[in-house]
């Protein structure tokens, strides 16, 4: 049985995921309007990501004998100045995400809670991973700066990112 604080970070965990989800979205139609079909497509892939990290804490919850409590999602943004502005965006909303990660697992480690211990593993170890992809975006925007074939090499080099096990 999860207890009542741990219960509640969790929900709000639930909520910060899936606003993770409605941001991507947002930054797909962002990039869909800007016929970067590439750039697009890759952020919808991250948001079903997000989906899916939202759904393992939601089943979580569940399997705990907890009650998973929906909340209102935030309205994302919905423009953005450049590809660069989106992606530099997209890193710094990560790296808020493995802070409430890191928050949970503190929770955790003082509610002596050894399952959510187990369960936020997996998530400590993908938010390594999403920085370093959202960083290195971030890198190659930097270098291709004004050049628009660069912009659009990278457009197709986006999108070529295929599902991956976890977001199947
Ligand atoms: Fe759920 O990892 Fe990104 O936000």
């Amino acid at each position: 049985m999860l207890n009542e604080k741990v219960e509640k970070a969790l929900n709000d965990q639930i909520n910060e995921e899936l606003f993770s989800y409605y941001i991507y979205l947002s930054m797909g139609a962002y990039f869909n309007a800007e016929s970067l079909d590439g750039f697009a497509s890759w952020m919808e892939l991250q948001a079903q990501e997000e989906q899916e990290h939202a759904m393992r804490i939601f089943r979580y919850v569940n399997d705990r004998g907890g009650r998973v409590k929906l909340q209102e999602i935030e309205k994302p943004k919905m423009e953005w100045n450049s590809p660069l502005d989106a992606f530099e965006n997209a890193f710094d909303h990560e790296q808020y995400i493995t802070g409430k990660i890191h928050e949970l697992v503190d929770l955790a480690e003082q509610e002596n809670d050894k399952a959510t211990l187990q369960m936020l593993d997996w998530f400590i170890e993908e938010q390594v991973e999403e920085e370093a992809t959202t960083e290195a975006i971030v890198d190659k925007l930097d270098m291709v700066g004004t050049s628009g074939s660069g912009l659009l090499a990278l457009d197709r080099e986006l999108g070529s990112r295929q599902v991956t096990d976890e977001e199947e």
